[in-house]
């Protein structure tokens, strides 16, 4: 190789990895980062009239959800994030086992005292309709424990406290796989969006 031909290679490999570190910071672009989070259930079989939305927006505290239920039999129905994204069973029992957002969900410690990825419990009132709003504290959109990807079960049931990781809520009634959502849309007013 000439040194000519040595100093243009020198070049084209110095404008290349130039080129190379302007995409690396392009690749920090918003659009790529998960910024809010949103899950839209359907109901199982025989569980046609249940539908729900959840917003997940991150926060100080963790990650803050706001959800609106609609179709529910009145009363407590436990709901959590379950490990897979798998909404086609007609049961929803594709979707796994809870999500456990502070270890293993498919080897949880036998000590474990809580239900895992529990979002708590939603009440519905004599019209089937439910709010709520909550944070989960290890829960995140981005890294090992992101939620992008996960399902959200809401159950027949209310959470037993006495039976964790679990919780015994019963029959799966809807499911929604967790995507990515507009953040400038996280803070809408899903109830009345969802009339
Ligand atoms: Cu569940």
């Amino acid at each position: 190789m000439s040194l000519r031909q040595c100093l243009f290679t020198a070049g084209l490999v110095a404008g290349l990895s130039s080129v190379g570190a302007a995409q690396a910071a392009d690749g920090a672009s918003q659009e790529d980062q998960a910024q809010a989070g949103i899950a839209v259930l359907s109901g199982t079989e025989g569980n046609a009239d249940v539908h729900a939305t959840i917003r997940f927006m991150p926060t100080d505290d963790g990650l803050a959800y706001t959800t609106v239920a609609h179709g529910l039999k009145p009363g407590k129905h436990g709901y959590h994030i379950h490990i897979y994204g798998d909404c086609s069973g007609a049961d929803g029992k594709s979707a796994g086992t809870h999500y456990n957002l502070q270890g293993s969900s498919l080897n949880p410690p036998k000590d474990i005292d809580r239900i895992t990825g529990d979002l708590g419990n939603l009440v519905a009132d004599a019209n089937g309709d439910a709010h709520d709003t909550g944070v989960l504290e290890n829960g995140a959109l981005t890294g090992p424990k992101s939620i992008i990807g996960r399902a959200v079960i809401i159950h027949a049931k209310a959470n037993d406290p006495s039976q964790p990781p679990i919780g015994a809520a019963g029959a799966r009634q809807a499911c929604g796989v967790i995507g990515i959502a507009d953040p400038a849309k996280a803070d809408q007013d899903t109830a009345k969006d969802d009339t």
